[in-house]
């Protein structure tokens, strides 16, 4: 196998993790494909991360990286194509881009029936299964600072998200520029989720919004391959952490340990040292028994650092 090869640990059916399948796919990067359960625990995950929770996690050898907005900003170096990592210059679509990845992600699920919903979990886990999956996803909330609306509520929610967006692709046909970008498979993602669990088109109502998401969907994975949990564990530990590129900011704790969490749900603390932190990301190092020095990303945007 290719160790500085992307390896993508992910599930089928999560959203975020269609994100960055799709700008793997938009940017023509090959990847490594590591199907990892759809709960934790995650043994082809937790010994990298050392305990963040969240799909998707990726990998290039010992450099671990979690969010999707770091993911991204990867995905755009290694494909050459900035628009892949970073949000257009235009306001009206960075606010889009927050909704859909806010209350939008959450209603896909909040707003439909009890029914279908159960239906579904079902149909993907079985009855012990939905159970179990039940059970961790409200732990996972209920520790969180997040509450996103449910029931009539997060219906009326997604349909002026759908709106909106309809307005916005009146006169453009990617949300990014001139290309599919990261705000276009951002935006995607949620309905994404909508569409799988009604199995049928959720924005039949909106022919601009009909039209971009078949061409986002048409922009497929690219080129993935399977790869197992233990190869990719393997890699981690044959590999060593890139150099450190990254200039800290004057007040860093560099050298402490530090602990970085979640702000809003599923917040596991990933504990280390810091090694380094920008004012748009941080890494910290985790010399551990079994696979060695590992270098774990996080963007600072949306987590908290305490030094330990
Ligand atoms: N801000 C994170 C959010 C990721 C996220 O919420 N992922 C969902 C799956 S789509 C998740 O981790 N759910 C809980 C789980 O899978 O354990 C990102 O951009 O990566």
């Amino acid at each position: 196998m290719d160790h500085q090869r992307l390896i993508l640990h992910h599930y089928t059916y999560s959203p975020y993790a269609e994100k960055i399948r799709l700008l793997l796919g938009a940017g023509a990067v090959p990847w490594y494909s590591a199907i990892s359960p759809e709960m934790p625990p995650r043994p082809n995950v937790d010994p990298l991360t050392g305990g963040y929770r969240r799909i998707p996690v990726a990998q290039i050898g010992a450099d671990i990286f979690c969010d999707t907005a770091l993911i991204a900003q990867e995905i755009a170096c290694m494909a050459d194509n900035p628009s892949l990592g970073a949000l257009p210059d235009d306001p009206s679509v960075e606010q889009l881009v927050g909704r859909a990845e806010g209350d939008v992600f959450f209603s896909a699920i909040t707003g439909a029936s009890q029914l279908r919903v159960l239906a579904w979990l079902l149909m993907g886990f079985g009855l012990k299964g939905t159970r179990a999956f039940m059970k961790d996803r409200q732990g996972m909330m209920a520790s969180g600072t997040v509450r996103p609306p449910r029931g009539a509520a997060a219906r009326r929610l997604f349909d002026g998200f759908l709106a909106d967006l309809e307005a916005q692709l009146q006169h453009r046909e990617w949300l990014s520029g001139d290309n599919m970008g990261c705000a276009d498979a951002a935006v995607y993602h949620p309905i994404w989720f909508k569409t799988n669990i009604y199995k049928r088109s959720v924005t039949q109502s909106y022919p601009n919004v009909t039209r971009w998401y078949q061409a986002v969907s048409a922009v497929g994975h690219g080129d993935c391959a399977e790869l197992s949990g233990a190869d990719a564990l393997a890699a981690a530990k044959a590999s060593q952490p890139r150099a450190l590129l990254e200039t800290s900011v004057p007040d860093a704790p560099v050298g402490q340990q530090v602990s970085i969490t979640p702000n809003d749900y599923a917040r596991i603390p990933v504990r280390g040292t810091l090694v380094a932190m920008t004012s748009s990301s941080l890494i910290v190092a985790r010399d551990t028994a079994d696979l060695g020095l590992l270098h774990v990303h996080f963007p600072r945007d949306g987590y908290e650092v305490s030094t330990l």
